[in-house]
């Protein structure tokens, strides 16, 4: 008899394990436990045993019972507990969840690869860790010559190179001329490299990490009007159709001539406001690619000759209208309640 109510349990509990409603369950509490159920059944040959055996068989009998009672409670709990996770009413409002945005320097990113790839630019980017040489040397800023010192470089911890000289953190995105000349060896060259630069600088207009965007195009007979045709093309995309740029003579030694670049203010088509005092913003460099420049990269000029840009990302981006941000640094600051608002 014990026999037949050991394979009664576990029968019923296999049952009890794979039932998946409370009404499956009820009917096994009924099937098994209930007034007529198959353990009642067995209850009435208790009758039939010897006053020792009743007392043992009885122990099994209550035990049974009581373990299977205890089963289909607690199958029935757990299945409420997932009916009820399960559960959900439509008429709560929604929790909206938040949504990140991009960074407003790249959005500017995007865009001014954007505008570039439609005239034919190709986007390439070098790296921030750079040796001197092409920061500088090719550039045709030999060693200790002071016109380095503008760039106020990171200088990295490394061993030099026979050839390349020191490791730096490049500080302009021009290091990536000669790299572009060596990479594509025949013009024509038509690059865009937009990439992270370090200045040892930090006020409300300098960054010590910050990014420029640099163009270079070398072809035969390129001139100064390419450059100005391309500048014009610029603003009128980036900053809309009422702007203008205009060139000033400068000096950078790696182009001849060079010019610093202003656009027109947006917030008084150049008129003249608070925000501007002239009418113009400054953005950054350009100029014809210097012919020791082009020799550097390889390429010849007497055949070949080019024009660079230089300008810096965060500063052309500030100048656009509802981007009101008087300290640069704080684009960097990581506020999310400040980045949130671009
Ligand atoms: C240059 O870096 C030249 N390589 C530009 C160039 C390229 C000239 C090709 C000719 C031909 P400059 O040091 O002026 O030039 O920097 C250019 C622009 O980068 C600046 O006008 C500014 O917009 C941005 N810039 C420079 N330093 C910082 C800084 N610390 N934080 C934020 N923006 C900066």
């Amino acid at each position: 008899m014990d026999q037949k109510l050991h394979n009664l349990k576990t029968q019923a509990w296999a049952q009890i394990n794979s039932a998946d409603s409370v009404a499956e369950l009820e009917q096994l509490r009924i099937n098994y436990l209930g007034r007529n159920g198959e353990l009642n059944k067995i209850a009435e040959d208790l009758k039939n045993l010897d006053s020792n055996q009743k007392a043992l068989v009885g122990r099994i009998f209550n035990d049974t019972k009581n373990a299977l009672e205890n089963l289909i409670l607690e199958k029935i709990q757990e299945i409420r507990g997932e009916e009820k996770k399960g559960w959900f009413d439509p008429t709560v409002p929604g929790i909206e969840p938040i949504l990140g945005n991009l960074h407003l320097v790249t959005q500017a990113i995007e865009e001014i690869s954007g505008i570039f790839q439609k005239i034919g630019f190709v986007r390439v980017r070098y790296p921030e860790v750079e040796w001197d040489w092409f920061a500088f040397e090719a550039l045709n800023m030999p060693k200790d010559h002071p016109a380095r010192d503008e760039w106020e470089t990171f200088f990295v911890d490394h061993p030099e190179d026979k050839k390349y000289g020191k490791m730096v953190l490049t500080p302009h995105t021009s290091s990536g001329q000669p790299r572009e000349m060596q990479r594509v060896k025949v013009p024509p060259i038509r690059m865009i490299n937009i990439a992270k630069c370090y200045r040892r600088q930090s006020d409300n207009t300098h960054v010590p990490m910050f990014h420029q965007f640099e163009g270079l195009v070398i072809d035969k007979g390129i001139n100064i009007t390419h450059l100005k045709g391309t500048i014009d093309f610029f603003a009128k995309q980036f900053y809309g159709e009422k702007a203008v740029s205009r060139i000033r003579p400068f000096h950078f030694m790696f182009t001849e001539p060079s010019f610093e670049v202003d656009f027109s203010c947006v917030h008084c088509d150049g008129k003249g406001c608070r925000f501007c005092k002239s009418g113009w913003h400054e953005v950054g460099g350009a100029g014809m690619v210097h012919p020791n420049v082009l020799k550097a990269g390889g390429i010849d000029p007497t055949e070949y000759s080019g024009f660079a840009f230089g300008w810096g990302v965060e500063r052309a981006q500030l100048l656009k209208p509802g981007i009101e941000i008087d300290d640069l640094r704080t684009l960097y600051s990581t506020d999310l309640r400040h980045l949130r608002q671009f």
